[in-house]
């Protein structure tokens, strides 16, 4: 298990933000945080900055918390986004380390970009053996989005939702996702919480 509890009671989840160029991560990481956002923009260029003016280097670095009834942060999601570009692909290897799932950002509108996706995303959940969210983003319909995260290669069992990451409401629903997988995920393997899978939910509710 790599989830470590930083105070009594509280849970701290490792979190990997990735996807192709222009995705969305990012946004994402900047429409939920509570904390403020660690982020590595430059200004894009060559054919990129056609797509859009600045890009990821480096990485992004948010939080979210989940708290309780009182105010204590019960479970807290560390947020760790990768750049999208071919040539920052280390920075992903680097990143991804003792994460507890993925949340795999693509853009629904890019066709051009999902045949790659798929194949580094199959590639990276190889490697990592971790849950994954499918953050179909600039997407509306929940069987759109589900048919593209399978074609991506990802399993039925696996969660793929249409989203607006621009959107606070849209992008949270993605890191409760992600928090509801790992929990899954934990509960499958017998690792135990201090907390029961319902009270967080009822958390994740009252967000
Ligand atoms: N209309 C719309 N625009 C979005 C949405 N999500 C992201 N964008 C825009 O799409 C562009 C790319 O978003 P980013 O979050 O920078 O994408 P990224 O995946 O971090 O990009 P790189 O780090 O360069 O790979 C930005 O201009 C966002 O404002 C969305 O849900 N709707
Ligand atoms: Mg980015």
């Amino acid at each position: 298990m790599t989830a470590q509890g930083v105070t009594r009671g509280e849970h701290v989840f490792k979190l990997l933000v990735t996807g192709p160029f222009a995705a969305g991560k990012t946004s994402l990481i900047q429409a939920v945080s509570h904390t403020p956002v660690v982020e590595t923009e430059v200004d894009a260029s060559g054919c990129e900055a056609v797509v859009k003016a600045r890009t990821t280097v480096a990485m992004d670095f948010g939080t979210y918390a989940l708290q309780d009834d009182d105010g204590n942060a019960d479970v807290r999601l560390l947020m760790f986004g990768t750049p999208g570009q071919e040539r920052f692909r280390f920075m992903t290897d680097i990143m991804k380390g003792d994460v507890d799932a993925v949340v795999f950002v693509v853009d629904f509108e890019a066709e051009h970009t999902h045949a790659e996706a798929g194949a580094a995303m199959r590639a990276l959940l190889a490697d990592l053996r971790v849950p994954v969210v499918v953050a179909v983003n600039r997407c509306d319909d929940p069987t759109d989005a589900a048919i593209l995260a399978r074609r991506l290669g990802t399993l039925a069992s696996e969660a793929a939702l249409p989203c607006q990451l621009i959107d606070q409401t849209s992008a949270r629903e993605v890191a409760i996702e992600a928090l509801l997988a790992v929990l899954d995920r934990l509960e499958r393997s017998d690792v135990e919480l201090l907390d029961p899978l319902e009270r967080v939910v009822a958390l994740a509710g009252a967000a």
